[in-house]
């Protein structure tokens, strides 16, 4: 079971470049349209695009939940980690950031999450490293009658997931960590495949709402957290979102 987890995650990353797996691929905040990291053509651009998405190497997954990379995708495999993007994206509070996700495969079923980390100096020098600093802003996972928010509703939307910054956020400069978790590998860990992005934004507002506790990654999920492991072929019953519970302060 082990091994075929791996050869089929093998396999589904070297047909990667035909298929796919997905990321975020453009943003809409305030009405102004970005475009996402764009991994397959932006690295060999000249000059590199400025965007307001952390780059990241490829379409694949995190799996490794020790890793760096957990945070916003990344090379930690290849003994480097992702760097701040240079761009920066106006959003007001209360109002929605659309995300527009690449195909993504009907199989690859799970929960879709978001958290934010509020930059202390300015976004485009800060890596959060593996400080606490992170806190939910929004999570669906698998309704009562078996839908899953991935692939599920996101495929019925176009690709097209929104999510609300909380009305009282008090303004400053933001990292949104936007996830997809896939399970169609879970029953067993590893297996489970995270798909971060994390998005540079600059919140604006009259908030002064702020959250008091906050969670690091690394550190946030490990082998044993609910929802790392679950069979989503045999578990018919409700599916428990990884993370800590949603910030409703700010709303
Ligand atoms: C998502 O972005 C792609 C690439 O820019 C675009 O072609 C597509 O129309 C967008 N999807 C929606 C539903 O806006
Ligand atoms: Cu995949």
């Amino acid at each position: 079971m082990f091994k075929h987890a791996i050869i089929g995650c093998l396999l589904s990353t070297i047909i990667s470049s035909v298929q796919g797996h997905g990321y975020v691929q453009e943003i809409t905040a305030d009405g102004a349209k970005y475009t996402g990291w764009l991994p397959y053509n932006d690295p060999y651009t000249t000059p590199i695009p400025e965007r307001i998405v952390r780059k990241f190497p490829d379409n694949g997954p995190v799996q490794d939940l020790s890793v760096i990379d957990i945070q916003c995708n990344g090379w930690a495999a290849q003994g480097s980690v992702t760097t701040p993007a240079p761009l920066v994206a106006k959003i007001t509070a209360g109002s929605q950031l659309t995300l527009n996700w690449t195909f993504w495969p009907e199989d690859h079923k799970g929960p879709m999450l978001t958290y934010m980390a509020r930059a202390p100096s300015d976004i485009t020098k800060w890596l959060p490293g593996s400080s606490a600093v992170w806190f939910k802003i929004d999570e669906s996972g698998k309704d009562s009658n078996g839908v899953w928010a991935a692939s599920d509703k996101l495929d019925a939307n176009n690709g097209i997931y929104k999510v609300t910054i909380p009305k009282n956020l008090k303004p400053g400069q933001y990292i949104i960590r936007h996830e997809v978790i896939a399970l169609h590998f879970a029953a067993q860990y590893p297996g489970v495949q995270i798909y971060p992005s994390c998005i540079q934004v600059d919140v604006v507002g009259s908030g002064n709402a702020f959250p008091t506790s906050f969670v690091s990654f690394p550190g946030a999920y490990t082998p044993t957290t609910p929802g790392m492991v679950y069979d989503i072929y045999s578990n018919t019953g409700p599916y428990p979102i990884p993370g800590p519970a949603v910030w409703t302060g700010g709303n």
